[in-house]
C-alpha cells in the first residue's frame, strides 16, 4: 500500500450540550479529518485533539502544524503492508499522538478496505458489542446533574462518570450516590489535585465508586503510587498514559490498578492494542475513553473496545450525547447501555461528505 496523496479537514460541530471539566469548557469541537488516497481506495481518520492544550500539549493547530509538515510528508509514497511498518516511517516524530492517531486510523481504515475486513477483525476483537457509559460535565447545580443522570440512565447507560474540580467533588460525589444508591459511579478529576489534596481525596472512598480517574498531576506517575497506598478506591489512569512503557511503569509502581485506554492519546490503534494486550495478559481490567469524537474516531473506538479486556463500561456513548448531527451513516446510537460493533470492511461507516464540508473551517492538502 502506497498514500498518493491526503486532505486535512479542519471540521467544527457545535454540541448538543456544552462540557466542563477541571480545566475547560467546550460549546464545540474542532477535529481534523485526515483522507488519505491509496490504489484507488480512500481511508479516513480523525484527529480529536482539543482546541486548547489545557487536557494534554496538543491541540488542533499543533495537530494540523506536525500532520501536514511532518508525519505526511514521512508517509507519503512510501510502501506498507501493515499498520507497524507504516507508523515505522514516522518513528522518529516524537510523542504529538493525537496527530499520529489521525494518519494511522485512516491507515487501518484502508488497510480494512484493501483486505475485505472490518477494522474490530483486523485488531483481534470478540464482542459484536460494546458496554457503553456516559461521562457528564461539571455542572452549576444539582438538579441540572440528576436530570442528565435520569436521561442516560433511563437510556440504558451502564455507568455515570462525574467530572470532579475543586469545589465541586465530595459533596457533589455525595447527592448523586445519595440518589442513586447502585448505580455503578465513578470520578474524574483531570489532574486537578495534589498529593496535598489525600485527605479530601479519601473521604470519596466512603462512596463505593468504581474508581478515581486520573485525580493528580498529567504526566506524574510518582505521586499517583503514594495516594495509591491511602485510597481504598483503585486509581484510574489517563493523562499519564502515553505509551506501553508508561503503563509498566505505573503498573509497576502501583500508581493504579486500571487503565483509560484513549487512541488518540497513545497515538492510535495499533499502540491502544498492545497497551490492551499488555493489560490482558496481567489482568488489569481496561475500558475505552473518548474525546468527544466524531464518527470516524467513535467507529475506531468501537472497534478497539471490542478487544476482550475491555471489560468495564467506557465513555464511548451514542453519537446523539454529543452532536445533533454526525459526519457518518448510518448514526451511532446505544442501545441498552451497548453500541454494535459495525461489520463492514474498515472503519465499517460511510462518511457524509456533504456533512464535513458543510462543516469544514479549512481545507489542507498535505
Ligand atoms: O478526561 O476522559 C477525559 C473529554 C475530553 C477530554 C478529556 C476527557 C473527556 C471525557 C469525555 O471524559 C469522553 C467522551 O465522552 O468522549
Ligand atoms: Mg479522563
Amino acid at each position: 500500500m502506497k498514500i498518493e496523496r491526503v486532505e486535512l479537514f479542519v471540521v467544527r460541530l457545535p454540541m448538543v450540550r456544552s462540557f466542563a471539566t477541571s480545566s475547560s469548557r467546550k460549546t464545540q469541537q474542532e477535529h481534523i479529518l485526515v483522507k488519505a488516497y491509496a490504489e484507488g481506495l480512500v481511508g479516513w481518520g480523525e484527529c480529536a485533539s482539543p482546541s486548547d492544550p489545557y487536557y494534554c500539549e496538543e491541540t488542533s493547530g499543533t495537530c494540523r502544524h506536525i500532520l501536514r509538515d511532518f508525519l505526511v510528508p514521512l508517509l507519503k509514497d512510501k510502501p506498507w503492508d501493515d499498520v507497524a511498518a507504516a507508523t515505522a516511517h514516522w518513528a522518529k516524530v516524537k510523542r504529538n499522538n493525537f496527530a499520529k492517531a489521525g494518519l494511522e486510523m485512516a491507515c487501518w481504515d484502508l488497510l480494512g478496505q484493501a483486505r475485505k475486513q472490518p477494522l474490530h477483525a483486523l485488531l483481534g476483537g470478540t464482542r459484536g458489542e460494546i458496554l457503553s457509559g456516559v461521562s457528564l460535565g461539571v455542572e452549576d447545580d444539582s438538579a441540572t446533574l440528576f436530570a442528565l443522570i435520569d436521561q442516560y440512565l433511563g437510556e440504558g447507560y451502564r455507568r455515570i462518570k462525574l467530572k470532579i474540580a475543586p469545589g465541586k467533588d465530595v459533596d457533589v460525589v455525595r447527592v448523586v450516590r445519595e440518589r442513586y444508591p447502585d448505580t455503578p459511579l465513578m470520578a474524574d478529576a483531570n489532574s486537578a489535585y495534589t498529593l496535598a489534596d489525600s485527605v479530601l481525596l479519601k473521604r470519596l472512598d466512603d462512596f463505593d465508586l468504581m474508581m478515581i480517574e486520573q485525580p493528580l498531576a498529567h504526566d506524574d506517575i510518582v505521586d499517583h503510587a503514594e495516594l495509591q497506598v491511602q485510597l481504598r478506591t483503585p486509581i484510574c489512569l489517563d493523562e499519564s498514559i502515553y505509551a506501553l512503557d508508561d503503563a509498566r511503569k505505573a503498573l509497576m509502581l502501583g500508581s493504579g490498578r486500571i487503565i483509560n485506554i484513549k487512541v488518540s492519546r497513545v497515538g492510535g490503534l495499533l499502540n491502544a492494542k498492545r497497551l490492551h494486550d499488555y493489560c490482558y495478559e496481567r489482568g488489569v481490567p481496561v475500558w475505552c475513553g473518548g474525546m468527544h469524537e466524531f464518527g470516524i474516531g467513535r467507529a475506531a473506538n468501537l472497534a478497539i473496545a471490542s478487544l476482550p479486556g475491555f471489560t468495564m463500561p467506557g465513555d464511548v456513548s451514542g453519537s446523539d450525547k454529543y452532536y445533533h448531527e454526525d459526519i457518518v451513516t448510518p448514526p451511532i446510537r446505544a442501545a441498552n447501555g451497548a453500541i454494535a460493533v459495525p461489520q463492514g470492511p474498515g472503519l465499517g461507516y460511510n462518511v457524509d461528505e456533504e456533512m464535513v464540508r458543510r462543516n469544514t473551517v479549512e481545507t489542507i492538502a498535505a
